[in-house]
């Protein structure tokens, strides 16, 4: 009996979502259905506060005050974008402390993207570009994804990515059209984040665990390689524009399917740094838990403060 409600309730949960209807947190939901997502958003949540970790590195060293600027608001959006997805985990039930506990101890992945380092000014403007760009990408089909929560936070956060890729887009044009070192500068920030730009979009769709359930539950609205190829279709005449060129030897225009072709990407580089050996992993989760520790004297005082307010309520 308890079997044949699971399966209806399954099965309404299905044709809902079949409609194009929301889950809302109070819904019904199968329990991986939950898991995945509690999975996906705070892996996604946890992408946002690290990122600002690449950034952080050159708010002290932009090269004017407009910059300055610009580049202290991007790095806000992202606190604020990762307390937006914390909380939408939250309405799931998972607890914030131990999911955050959860990055501090390796155990939760984040976007491999953020363990590559910052090395040049130019990189600010490859980051916004590309990093943004690829954001962008994948966040714009999760606006209709089919948990309420998640997809109304993307509205807000892809409004916000859409200016940070313009502000990355608009440095690297100012170093395009600069002296030849600026130019160049621009050239290998393009040389060193194009392909784990490109690998931020996941593993190839054979590869991908999740996938085909996750579309199946309209989590995911597009597979990995659609995005990644819709990436490269956009990235490539920007590029052009820019006067710089994609390191890729293999990129070509393919008459017949309308899209670029383009060169095979190294998937062992991918996976060691998901694995927590690319360059810099040790030191953004070393960052992140320093953080942690640094804040613990604000915690005690909120909470102190906290119960004492609910006692003078109470007497
Ligand atoms: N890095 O079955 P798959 C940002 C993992 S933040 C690390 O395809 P799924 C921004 C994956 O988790 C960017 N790990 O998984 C912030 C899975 O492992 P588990 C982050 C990766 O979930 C600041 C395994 O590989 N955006 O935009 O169906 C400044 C198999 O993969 C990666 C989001 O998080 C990776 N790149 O698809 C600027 C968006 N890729 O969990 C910008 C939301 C895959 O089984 N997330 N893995 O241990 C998604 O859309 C999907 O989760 C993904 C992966 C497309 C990323």
């Amino acid at each position: 009996m308890a079997e044949l409600n699971i399966k209806e309730l399954e099965r309404r949960f299905q044709e809902k979502i079949d409609n194009d209807q929301k889950i809302e947190p109070n819904d019904w939901m199968p329990e991986r259905y939950r898991k995945t997502l509690i999975r996906q958003i705070s892996q996604h949540a946890h992408s946002e506060i690290v990122g600002m970790l690449p950034e952080g590195n050159w708010i002290t060293r932009a090269p004017n005050l407009r910059r300055k600027a610009v580049l202290l608001a991007k790095v806000q959006d992202e606190a604020g974008h990762g307390l937006y997805l914390y909380s939408a985990t939250e309405t799931l039930g998972a607890d914030r402390e131990e999911t955050i506990d959860d990055l501090h101890s390796g155990k939760a992945k984040y976007s491999s993207i953020f363990n590559y380092p910052t090395l040049t000014w130019a990189d600010m403007g490859a980051v916004g570009w590309l990093v943004d760009g690829a954001a962008i990408m994948n966040q714009v089909p999760l606006c209709r994804c089919s948990y309420g929560p998640y997809a109304r936070a993307m509205v807000r956060v892809c409004k916000e990515e859409s200016f940070h890729q313009r502000q990355g887009f608009e440095i690297m044009m100012t170093l395009a059209k600069g002296t030849p070192e600026q130019k160049a500068m621009a050239q290998d920030a393009l040389n060193r984040f194009w392909w784990p730009s490109l690998m931020m979009f996941g593993p190839p769709d054979e590869d991908s665990k999740h996938t085909a359930q996750s579309m199946a539950w309209k989590i995911k609205r597009s597979t990995n390689d659609e995005l990644r190829q819709q990436m490269v279709d956009i990235t490539v005449p920007q590029a052009e524009m820019l006067g710089l060129t994609i390191p890729d030897k293999d990129l070509k225009w393919n008459e017949e399917t309308k899209q670029y072709d383009f060169g095979e990407i190294d998937w062992n580089e991918f996976w060691n740094v998901v694995k927590g050996n690319g360059p810099c992993n040790k030191e953004r989760l070393d960052a992140r838990r320093k953080a942690k520790e640094n804040g613990e004297w604000v915690r005690e005082a909120a909470n102190a403060y906290a119960a004492k307010q609910k006692m003078k309520k109470a007497s």
